[in-house]
């Protein structure tokens, strides 16, 4: 059993540690943007993966403070880049619904904000479908207020969730991530890709493919009208330190 304390000691120990993974305009190839991904570098285990441990995380409560650490190191890199005159691109955050549970999160983000001096139109928000699940009334309160301060929204692994489309109604988000379950077998198997493509550019939504990994998919979804993509095909997410190499280029 992997206990809380053992949480707290490892971010303490400064055992976590973000890599960012690049998002590119489908069009120009150019990168437009970064997902930031968490991973633990385990004293004896090597490098978890967070598939490992952020559910437990989540039902231990320790994602509260791993969220917020998250949020801080994401802000003062994009701080520090913007300090050596490196071109900021916006950068998502995976948020889990736990998150939102807290009363003080929308003041909590506002804080780490104005402490660390970036624009929150510099950072998006990834919320999956299944976290909107059952928690509904919070998140979407916290969610509009938000969009209102600038903060670029999007749903995550769109289309594996229950209620997709009542999501859309009850959360104005910005954009929408195709889960790479239907990016996988395109050109082939191309159905519920098109769908979700001409769903999102009818809501004026910016539309984003994950796990791209191959050129006949990447000229499909240029194609079709996709906006964005990401995947192994661009690059897989990298420390900050070739990210830097990257944005400099
Ligand atoms: O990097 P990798 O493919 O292993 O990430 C797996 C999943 O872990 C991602 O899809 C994402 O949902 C989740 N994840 C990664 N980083 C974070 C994080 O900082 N916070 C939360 N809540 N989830 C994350
Ligand atoms: O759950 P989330 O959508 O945040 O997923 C991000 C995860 O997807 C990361 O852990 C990353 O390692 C993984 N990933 C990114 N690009 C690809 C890809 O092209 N193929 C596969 N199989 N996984 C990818
Ligand atoms: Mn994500
Ligand atoms: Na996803």
């Amino acid at each position: 059993l992997l206990l809380k304390s053992q949480f707290e000691q490892a971010l303490a120990d400064r055992q976590f540690y973000l890599e960012y993974q690049p998002r590119v305009d489908l069009e120009s190839g150019g990168i437009i943007g970064l997902e930031a991904l968490i991973r633990w570098k385990h004293p004896t285990e090597g490098i978890v993966a967070p598939g490992e441990f952020i559910t437990l995380a989540e039902e231990i409560g320790f994602i509260i403070p791993l969220g917020e650490w998250v949020l801080r190191e994401v802000c003062s890199q994009m701080k520090h880049w913007q300090e050596q005159g490196i071109p900021a691109v916006r950068t998502s955050i995976n948020v889990s619904a736990k998150q939102f549970n807290q009363a003080s999160f929308v003041d909590k983000v506002q804080d780490i904000l104005n402490e660390i001096g970036i624009g929150p139109s510099l950072l998006e928000f990834e919320i999956t479908e299944s976290a909107l699940m059952g928690h509904a009334k919070p998140i979407i309160d916290d969610l509009k207020v938000f969009k209102d301060m600038g903060i670029f929204l999007s749903i995550d692994d769109f289309g594996t969730g229950y209620s997709s489309l009542q999501y859309l109604k009850l959360f104005d988000v910005d954009a929408l991530k195709i889960d790479r379950a239907f990016i996988k077998d395109l050109p082939r198997d191309k159905l519920l890709a098109k769908m979700i493509i001409s769903l999102a550019r009818k809501l004026r939504l910016q539309v984003i493919a994950e796990g791209v990994e191959t050129s006949a998919q990447h000229a499909w979804l240029l194609n079709s009208g996709c906006h964005e993509a990401q995947g192994f095909l661009y690059s897989k997410a990298l420390p900050a330190s070739d990210i830097e190499y990257l944005l400099k280029a």
